[in-house]
């Protein structure tokens, strides 16, 4: 392809991580880290940044990045996958991806990271000795950000497994927020019922709006939602193998108490997350499984 030379991702350093940079020729960025194959900066041709993250460091070198495009896997929060003792949002986030392949054409860049069994460190094989290859495509176009995972069961016996794409899109202000096309859907709250995950409730107004701590398993929500913002309306599609989404805001309580967000940093996010964990998945020996979400931005 005769462009490729020209947007070969390139290394930078942000903020001590290692990130692959990719410029798309039509205008737009992409920074993604090694750790986790954390999308952390999408601008769009404009130079707006669509993603939040967090200006505070991580208390610790190795910590989970907040902000940008966490992938929850194997694990979700500590809910799915019962007794496996695995860390919170699982290990994906927290362990060093290698760049496989980067293509280009015309209308599109893509940069491919892996992450399998042998990433894994003696700790949390103890706890996840099941042999695995993990793929996070990361396609940027013009206005579009696609992110693709892919989980495939190397060994030869099945394992289950939970995940998400913890997107925290960057908002102007909060306050300013409509996420739009969840109505009649059933959720559960996990603000108000932590405790019994048998509490649903189904959403009645078309426009959801936040003004406290917002933490809700949406059910078989539609393809696609739209959130509103004063200078952006944000198309957000997840594919079908994505059976629920989250929307998460931590709110101005919780916010103070994360001690890698500042104070106000709730102010500038929410988190859409196209999620795969009412129920685990279980991959069979030789066994695939896909899924993407897909942002296209709208200037209002
Ligand atoms: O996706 C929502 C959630 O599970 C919340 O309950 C909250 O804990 C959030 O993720 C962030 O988790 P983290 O481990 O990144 O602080």
């Amino acid at each position: 392809m005769s462009d490729l030379l020209a947007i070969e991702p390139h290394q930078v350093n942000v903020d001590g991580y290692r990130c692959l940079e990719l410029n798309h020729p039509a205008g737009g960025r992409l920074r993604v880290t090694l750790q986790g194959a954390q999308v952390i900066s999408w601008q769009t041709a404009s130079g707006d940044e669509q993603l939040y993250l967090s200006p505070k460091p991580t208390p610790d070198p190795g910590d989970p990045i907040r902000g940008g495009v966490p992938i929850c896997f194997p694990q979700f929060n500590q809910r799915v996958l019962g007794a496996a003792k695995l860390p919170k949002h699982g290990f994906a986030r927290t362990l060093n991806w290698k760049l496989k392949t980067h293509e280009a054409s015309t209308g599109l860049c893509r940069v491919t990271l892996e992450l399998n069994h042998d990433d894994l460190p003696p700790s949390l094989r103890s706890h996840w000795a099941h042999r695995f290859v993990a793929t996070l495509k990361v396609s940027l176009a013009p206005n579009q950000l696609q992110l693709q995972f892919s989980a495939r069961n190397t060994g030869s016996d099945p394992w289950p497994f939970a995940l998400a794409l913890h997107t925290y899109l960057r908002v102007s202000d909060i306050a300013n927020v409509q996420l739009n096309g969840l109505q009649g859907v059933q959720y559960w709250d996990a603000v108000r019922h932590l405790s019994d995950p048998g509490a649903t409730q189904v959403q009645s107004a078309n426009s959801l709006s936040f003004s406290a701590e917002t933490d809700r398993v949406y059910k078989n929500p539609p393809h696609a939602l739209t959130l509103k913002d004063t200078a952006r309306t944000l198309l957000i599609e997840q594919s079908s193998q994505f059976t629920e989404t989250v929307v998460w805001n931590p709110g101005q309580d919780l916010c103070t108490r994360l001690a890698d967000m500042p104070a106000d940093g709730y102010r500038h996010m929410l988190c859409v997350e196209a999620a795969k964990i009412d129920e685990a998945v279980t991959l069979a020996a030789g066994q695939s499984w896909t899924g993407s979400q897909t942002l296209t931005v709208a200037v209002n």
